[in-house]
């Protein structure tokens, strides 16, 4: 029997990275799409990707983009998927206010160039197509928790553009009887989150901080809620969403919402550090104001210690307090979505999806990894080498 071939967009993407693995383990030939860029850009799928003078390769790369109709058509018809999962697209709601017309033409109109590209070549009925919609449909929540029959109401470019998406998925299943589905994916992180979206910040900013290479990190909005799970989890999800005989639209997410201040704090705990928040608004701040030293040189290291130490006593007599977290109001929205939570019900009745992390598990893995990296880096800097910054 001949493999499947699923063509996945956003491929060297975070959700792209663990859906290409999760499909080749299950035997999958993975294609996916590409965009030209000035550097490499496959570090998520580096382990993965395999020399293309390779015979019986199972991952193949494709140059387009979702802003490029006939080189979507061109892809589909050479590569004949049977699941396509749509899962590029510009994704950081900040950004969409900057780029708001980029952001309809590639999350928009991206998706109908796809479905447009299945219906012309006479794909309907072989090809299933997966979009990656998003809890920010429902932005200013009119209902908690938030269910597949929720009233969307957007509250970014972002989200108007993935509105669109997301009814002309719909109309395409309805109007030509195509197995098109969308999942409603509320947040998903893991240690390869992109770097400028929040908790991928905080990870990262405290394993700086925690081994000395920064003092401070900036946030905006602190009071905002998320419903954070685990990308590993939810690429399972929109696997199943495709293996089911009727398309249909899901919602996945954990049920549980946590603000980002929590998030910090919780944070913090898994290294060993209590953090204490002050102030208000824009003066808000975070201390570090206390320290378990068994788990902070368990998952940091003793030699590491001496520096929070020296916070630590300043925090107390309030003398040159250096904050942990501080409030910058250039991360904030001009709209902001303030609380999310799912109920995933349907998934786990219909897909019989459950998600294997919780947020303290999601926190552990991210934290663990980035302390991890940053040692490198610290290493490289010590050992001479120059190490990016990385400001945003
Ligand atoms: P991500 O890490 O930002 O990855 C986005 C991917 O899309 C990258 O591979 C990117 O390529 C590619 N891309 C962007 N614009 C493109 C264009 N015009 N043409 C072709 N490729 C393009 O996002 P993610 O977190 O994996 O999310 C995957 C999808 O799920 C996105 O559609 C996102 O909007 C949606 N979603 C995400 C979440 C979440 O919490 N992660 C929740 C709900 C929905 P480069 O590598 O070249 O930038
Ligand atoms: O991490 P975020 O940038 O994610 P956001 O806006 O919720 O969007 C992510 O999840 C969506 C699903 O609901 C996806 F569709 C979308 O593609 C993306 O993956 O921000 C989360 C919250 C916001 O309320 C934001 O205002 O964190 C707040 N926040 C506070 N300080 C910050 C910061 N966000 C960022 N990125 N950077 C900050 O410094």
């Amino acid at each position: 029997m001949s493999k499947k071939k699923a063509l996945i967009t956003g491929i060297t993407g975070q959700d792209g990275a663990y859906l290409a693995e999760f499909l080749i383990k299950k035997d999958y030939i993975v294609h996916g799409l590409k965009r030209r860029a000035s550097m490499f850009n496959t570090e998520r799928i580096d382990h993965l990707y395999q020399e293309p003078h390779i015979d019986d390769r199972n991952l193949i790369l494709h140059y387009g983009d979702l802003t490029d109709s006939m080189n979507l058509t061109r892809i589909v018809q050479e590569v004949q998927p049977d699941e396509i999962y749509n899962l590029a697209a510009m994704s950081h709601v900040k950004v969409s206010f900057d780029t708001p017309e980029y952001t309809a033409n590639s999350d928009g109109i991206g998706v109908l160039r796809i479905l447009e590209a299945i219906r012309l070549l006479g794909l309907s009925n072989k090809t299933r197509f997966y979009q990656a919609s998003t809890s920010e449909l429902y932005g200013l929540v009119q209902e908690i928790p938030q269910n597949e029959k929720t009233p969307f109401y957007p509250r970014s470019p972002y989200g108007v553009a993935k509105l669109y998406a997301y009814w002309i998925t719909v109309n395409y299943r309805e109007a030509y009887n195509m197995h098109a589905s969308n999942g409603i994916l509320f947040n998903h992180e893991s240690p390869i989150r992109g770097e400028t979206f929040v908790t991928r910040k905080i990870t990262r900013a405290m394993a700086r901080i925690v081994l000395g290479m920064q003092d401070t990190l900036y946030v905006g909005n602190l009071s905002a809620q998320r419903d954070w799970g685990h990308a590993k989890d939810y690429v399972q999800a929109m696997y199943l969403i495709l293996q089911q005989d009727k398309p249909d639209d899901y919602v996945i997410a954990t049920g549980t919402t946590t603000s980002i201040r929590d998030f910090i704090k919780m944070t913090g705990e898994k290294l060993g550090l209590l953090i204490s928040f002050e102030g208000k608004d824009i003066e808000e701040k975070g201390y570090i104001a206390g320290v378990n030293e068994a788990v902070f040189n368990e998952n940091v290291g003793s030699q590491y210690l001496e520096n929070i130490k020296m916070r630590l006593e300043n925090y107390s007599v309030k003398k040159a307090r250096k904050p942990l977290i501080s409030v910058d109001p250039q991360y904030f929205r001009p709209t902001e979505v303030e609380m999310l939570i799912g109920d995933a019900s349907k998934a786990k009745k219909v897909l019989g999806w459950e998600p294997e992390y919780d947020l303290k598990g999601l926190i552990e893995d991210m934290i663990l990894s980035d302390i991890k990296l940053m040692k490198k880096d610290a290493y490289l800097r010590n050992g001479g080498y120059r190490i990016l910054n990385y400001f945003e």
